[in-house]
């Protein structure tokens, strides 16, 4: 067998000075806000793959649903010759893209880049068994930090960025993200962006507030995260779990709020943190969209809208832009 795998780890230098200043800044501000992709640590992307199966959870069955429908005609259209995917997680969604883009002969490799080794060591593994002869290229990094680590592409580039991961960042930093991608796609590169959309409270609410408790488990995961990589002795279950919908930032947001009074230590950081009764830190946000208000952050930024694809229900979208010419 020839070697078709290949990762490099972009995270290990500055990751753990990064995690320390995000946790040191975050626990200093006001409101005091964690960024969310430190969750995902071996235990909270396996927590975070329970969620995409919990009937509350729509997003992931949603998405998978709108992928099967138009993966092939997305794939017909842009005719790539890769794939480069951001935060594919278990990329068990992807198949929808790579099936046609191999057989469509044109598709050669796959490039997943994401902040959890493990995650881009079990999809390029699993894919690698699959699809025979795809070459496969994975990176470990920050798609925020590593975006120049990408190599070039041997053809037509497709950039996915599904899940809906995009509503983690508030609109500014959308904004250099899509700016940054942006600059990165020559005139025939094509993006697929995953986003939820915006929908009745409670549906909303019941995603992230499941009846089985593993969102609360995932939530907590930060603190286990914490206390792992900066020596630190909080609690996880003096925290209790919260997320609700702020309807004028059309967002869901997760706070860990603490339920007693509360002293810690952060040796890492060397810094102490005291939490009254009802002190609480957001881990966590979620935007939702609507085709208007996210065709006009592409526009902003130099993409052009070219499809939209999304369910009977209009739960979840997918959208397909290119550089504006
Ligand atoms: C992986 C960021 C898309 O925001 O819905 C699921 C993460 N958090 N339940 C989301 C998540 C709580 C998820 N994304």
């Amino acid at each position: 067998m020839t070697e078709t795998i290949r990762i490099d780890v972009h995270l290990h230098e500055g990751a753990l000075a990064s995690f320390a200043e995000d946790v040191r800044s975050g626990l200093g501000s006001d409101p005091k806000a964690i960024p969310p992709k430190y969750f995902y640590d071996a235990r909270g992307s396996e927590l975070f793959e329970q969620i995409t199966t919990l009937p509350e959870y729509y997003p992931t069955r949603v998405e998978q649903s709108i992928l099967d429908a138009a993966g092939a005609e997305i794939i017909e259209r842009v005719q790539p010759a890769e794939i480069v995917e951001l935060g594919p997680g278990s990329a068990r969604k992807t198949d929808a893209l790579l099936r046609p883009m191999v057989e469509s002969g044109a598709g050669t490799r796959y490039v997943p880049v994401d902040v959890s080794e493990t995650a881009v060591e079990q999809c390029a593994r699993r894919l690698a068994a699959q699809y025979d002869g795809l070459e496969i290229h994975g990176l470990v990094g920050d798609f925020e930090l590593h975006m120049d680590r990408i190599p070039p592409a041997p053809g037509r580039r497709l950039v996915a960025f599904l899940g809906g991961t995009i509503g983690n960042l508030d609109e500014p930093d959308r904004a250099r993200l899509l700016k940054a991608l942006q600059s990165e796609l020559g005139t025939e590169d094509r993006l697929l962006v995953g986003t939820d959309l915006v929908k009745d409270r409670a549906q909303l609410e019941a995603a992230y507030n499941d009846a089985a408790g593993v969102t609360a488990e995932f939530n907590r995961n930060l603190v286990h995260v914490i206390n792992a990589n900066l020596d630190a002795d909080l609690d996880p279950d003096a925290f209790e779990h919260v997320a609700f919908y702020n309807e004028s930032e059309r967002r869901i947001e997760m706070w860990l709020r603490a339920r007693e009074e509360m002293n810690a230590r952060i040796d890492a950081l060397e810094m102490d943190v005291g939490f009254e009764p009802g002190d609480e830190f957001r881990t966590e946000i979620s935007c939702k969209f609507t085709r208007e208000t996210l065709e006009r952050e592409y526009r902003a930024v130099g993409l052009e809208p070219l499809a939209w694809y999304t369910d009977p229900d209009e739960l979840f979208a997918l959208s397909l832009t290119g550089p504006a010419t």
